[in-house]
């Protein structure tokens, strides 16, 4: 359900917990900025108040945030699902958001020769990420020695204290520049959207607002809208090109035989796209973003 502006005002308050500092914390602010969504007081100190929606952040290591989650002293809550996973702690997941994709591999010393899993049969492994890892070669039947460590993981091989690495790789340079080779992911990443197990229905209403919100934005981001003048003996093949939201606008040019046409292009189809449009003969084709997308 979405509710009007002059609703919101009248509720309780929703609490979201972010990342205070890291790698989630410039996208998770840039959403609720996107969602139009006023943070008064910076995001220096620990909590955050909202000017405009009854939003209150509280800004925390990304660690804890599964369990205040969980324990329902923020009601929402954004943060990689590897970490959510890695405590076992079990929350609903509303969405996944598209940023701080990784994942989650096994690697071993570039000079090792790797001929599958059953490498790592009773070798010894570094971690942060034990829960995961163990669960991972439990189901490949594979036994070994799980050694965890909170940090710098990647040096664990050089200073002989593993046989490999089960660490985050987003580019894979800090296993290159270590010396290392990923042979073996486990685990995908990214940033999720979580929610206490039962919000009270208050809040419930506040979050299906914001969830509403959210979805427009990421909608808008993995789109393209595009205008593009073609010859009216391409409009059908076009159209089957380029569907849009329910089906393209078409309007006529001043020049006949011709008819501009207005569409929406999934962002990771545009370059395919592109050239079969020019192949049908379109041309002036003008492409921007969107800022908001409701179906
Ligand atoms: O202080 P706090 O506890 O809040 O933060 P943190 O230091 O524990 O986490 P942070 O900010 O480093 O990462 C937050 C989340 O971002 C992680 O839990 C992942 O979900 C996600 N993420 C995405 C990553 C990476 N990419 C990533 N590359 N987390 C860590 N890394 C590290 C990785 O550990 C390794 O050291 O980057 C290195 C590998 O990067 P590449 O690009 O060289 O492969
Ligand atoms: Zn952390």
């Amino acid at each position: 359900m979405v509710c009007s502006g002059t609703n919101l005002k009248t509720m309780n308050t929703l609490k979201i917990a972010l990342q205070k500092s890291g790698r989630l914390s410039e996208k998770s602010i840039r959403l609720l900025l996107d969602c139009g969504i006023g943070l008064s007081n910076g995001t220096k100190s620990l909590k955050a108040k909202s000017d405009n929606f009854p939003l209150e952040i509280l800004f925390l290591r990304d660690d804890d945030i599964p369990q205040y989650v969980a324990e329902g002293v923020a009601h929402l809550g954004i943060v990689g699902s590897n970490v959510v996973t890695e405590k076992g702690i079990s929350l609903p997941q509303l969405l996944q958001l598209g940023f701080a994709k990784c994942r989650l591999s096994l690697a071993i010393p570039k000079e090792e020769n790797y001929e599958g899993i059953g490498f790592f049969q009773n070798k010894k492994i570094a971690t942060s990420y034990p829960r995961i890892l163990k669960e991972y070669l439990q189901q490949k039947q594979i036994e070994c020695d799980i050694e965890e460590i909170s940090g710098s993981v990647e040096i664990a091989t050089s200073i002989g204290l593993a046989h490999a690495v089960c660490d985050i790789v987003s580019t894979g340079s800090t296993l290159l520049q270590n010396g290392l080779k990923e042979v073996h992911s486990i685990y995908q990443s990214e940033a999720v959207l979580v929610s206490t197990p039962s919000l009270p229905a208050a809040e419930q209403v506040l979050a299906n607002e914001l969830l509403f919100r959210i979805k427009a934005v990421l909608a808008a981001r993995q789109n393209k809208y595009i205008l593009l003048n073609t010859p009216n003996k391409s409009i059908d093949p076009i159209c089957q090109l380029l569907p849009g939201m329910k089906s393209p606008t078409i309007l006529p040019l001043a020049q006949p035989g011709w008819s501009s046409l207005h569409s929406v292009v999934p962002e990771n189809d545009f370059w395919p796209v592109i050239s079969a449009l020019k192949d049908l003969g379109a041309e002036g084709i003008l492409v921007t973003s969107i800022e908001k997308m409701i179906a």
